[in-house]
């Protein structure tokens, strides 16, 4: 058989053979077969060595184009066959979009950080700045500087938790306020803050008792702040955190770091002072504390109590929680339930 025979008869083979693969691995061992470097249209191009000069350039040219048929057919069929592939997987791997989905479970903020934050908002739109400060404490900014004499029951081993004689839990967030107090500089501008955070006292824990507990307190001071301000201000925060129907009412109370001091309720917002449950028949809920800052606490940081006046308030956003929501016992807060912290999941 001449070289021009061997080389048809090989075309025919390869075609046959191309035409009946039916998987694109098989199809890949048959190009290698052919085409590849010890394949057989190599080995018949070999021979071509053997060949008359005429005869070499006639026998190269239709090795060139056999190659190039066979190409056309393997890439043919590659595609073929790659078309078949995707269509098997496309039937085989549909998806149902019906299925429900997997729920991810992602966490959220403690109820009690839900509150705090709230405040925080109001506060930050009324011009208000946020300063957070120490958990533990020097007595002289606890008690000293907040005008809680030597003798004063708080400042009592048995009330309070040191770690040294000088050095203690804060009790409230009032050492705050001092230190900023005494770095302010009125030129400019007057000072409007809060503070808010995790204070401790040595209670006995009990429904409405626990060693630790937050604070927001709040403090203004400029020239000729009064008690008008501090009303004004307290019944903003109040209509905007219980409804702007509530009302308030203030009494007259007792605070060392304040003169006068008060105690303020709203109108009860369960019943709408009618009396209930919430409001113990009263029609007022008790909210918080507040007062004019005590001329003697301003001097005590440096600030010239016959220029500048202020006023102060103290709220526990436990307290707020607990009557909003109806939580009867504050040590539900701490304990890490996660059956009674998913009902405030706000993503639901
Ligand atoms: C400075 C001057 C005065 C902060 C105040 C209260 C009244 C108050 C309670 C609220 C609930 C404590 O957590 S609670 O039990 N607080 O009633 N706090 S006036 O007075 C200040 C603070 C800082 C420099």
């Amino acid at each position: 058989m001449s070289l021009k025979e061997v080389l048809e008869e090989l075309k025919q083979e390869a075609i046959t053979k191309i035409s009946e693969s039916d998987s694109l691995a098989q199809l890949n061992e048959i190009r290698i077969q052919i085409l590849g470097k010890k394949g057989s249209m190599t080995e018949v191009l070999r021979g071509m060595k053997d060949l008359t000069p005429e005869m070499r350039p006639v026998v190269g040219s239709l090795a060139n184009e056999i190659r190039d048929v066979l190409s056309e057919h393997l890439e043919g069929k590659k595609a073929e066959l790659e078309l078949k592939a995707m269509n098997k997987a496309l039937a085989e791997e549909t998806i149902d979009v019906t299925l429900p989905g997997k729920t991810i479970k992602t966490g959220n903020s403690h109820i009690l950080t839900q509150t705090m934050q709230e405040i925080e908002d109001i506060f930050l739109g009324l011009g208000y700045k946020i300063v957070e400060g120490y958990e533990v404490e020097q007595d002289e900014y606890n008690f000293e500087r907040m005008n809680l004499p030597k003798d004063h029951p708080a400042r009592d081993m048995q009330d309070s938790f040191y770690i040294t004689e000088e050095l203690l839990l804060r009790t409230h967030t009032s050492p705050v306020q001092a230190r900023t107090m005494e770095k302010h500089d009125f030129s400019q501008g007057p000072l409007r803050m809060i503070s808010p955070g995790k204070v401790f006292r040595r209670d006995n824990d009990d429904a409405t008792h626990s060693h630790q507990f937050h604070q927001i307190e709040g403090l203004v001071i400029d020239e000729h702040i009064t008690m008008g301000d501090l009303k004004g201000t307290l019944e903003v925060l109040l209509k905007k955190m219980f409804g702007e129907e509530r009302n308030i009412r203030l009494r007259p109370s007792y605070f060392p770091f304040t003169e006068p001091s008060v105690e303020v309720d709203i109108s009860c917002f369960k019943c709408g002072g009618k009396g209930c449950n919430v409001c113990k028949h009263t029609g007022w809920i008790e909210i918080l504390g507040a007062g004019v800052v005590h001329p003697r606490v301003l001097e005590m940081s440096g600030i010239d109590s016959t220029k500048y006046s202020g006023f102060a308030f103290g709220l526990g956003p436990d307290r707020v929680a607990m009557l909003r929501y109806g939580v009867n016992d504050i040590r539900y807060f701490y304990q890490n339930d996660v059956r009674f912290l998913n009902q405030f999941n706000v993503k639901g």
